[in-house]
């Protein structure tokens, strides 16, 4: 038997130093990972800090076709993150990179360093608008469509980088 690739949504955010610089090559770097092809990336949007302080961030959600299993997947992003010298002084601290697995294909998962879906991302505006914009008609598993959370979510600051 031959597996077959699933599709992840990774949420990308930065806000400290150059950010703009640190998610284009964020993007690069997530169509570099191995068994993983880069399928589609949002455009950059500037954001504001939601229950977090600092600076607006710069986010984005790129979709992957991947043959990386959930941990694996972490693992790789992990050491992107580390690479752009991403420190973690106390919770929702600035960070020079963030990368969130968002979804991996229709899997639930909740242990001691993963949770999918992303336990937030419908709560958030800098996450969903970019997840709508490359798949319109995204389901969240065990959840509902994602455009059904825009409403709640209108009230958060998100442009479009130009
Ligand atoms: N990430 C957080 C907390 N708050 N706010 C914005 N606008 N963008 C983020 O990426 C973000 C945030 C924790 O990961
Ligand atoms: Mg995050
Ligand atoms: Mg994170």
């Amino acid at each position: 038997m031959t597996a077959r690739p699933v599709i992840a949504y990774i949420g990308i955010g930065a806000n400290l130093g150059d950010a703009i610089r640190s998610v284009k090559e964020a993007l690069q770097e997530i169509a570099r990972l191995p068994d993983t092809r880069l399928r589609v990336h949002s455009d950059l949007y500037r954001t504001a800090p939601v229950d977090a302080g600092g600076d607006d961030y710069i986010n984005a959600v790129a979709a992957v076709d991947t043959m990386l299993a959930p941990h694996a997947l972490l693992e790789a992003l992990q050491a992107i993150e580390l690479a752009h010298g991403r420190q973690r002084p106390y919770r929702n601290a600035p960070r020079t990179l963030d990368l969130d697995i968002l979804l991996h294909g229709d899997q639930s998962i909740t242990d001691a360093v993963l949770n999918i879906p992303h336990p937030r991302m419908t709560q958030r505006a800098f996450v969903l608008l970019p997840l709508l914009q490359i798949a319109p008609d995204i389901a969240i598993p065990g959840g509902a469509a994602a455009r059904d959370y825009l409403a709640a979510v209108a009230d958060q600051r998100i442009d479009k980088v130009i």
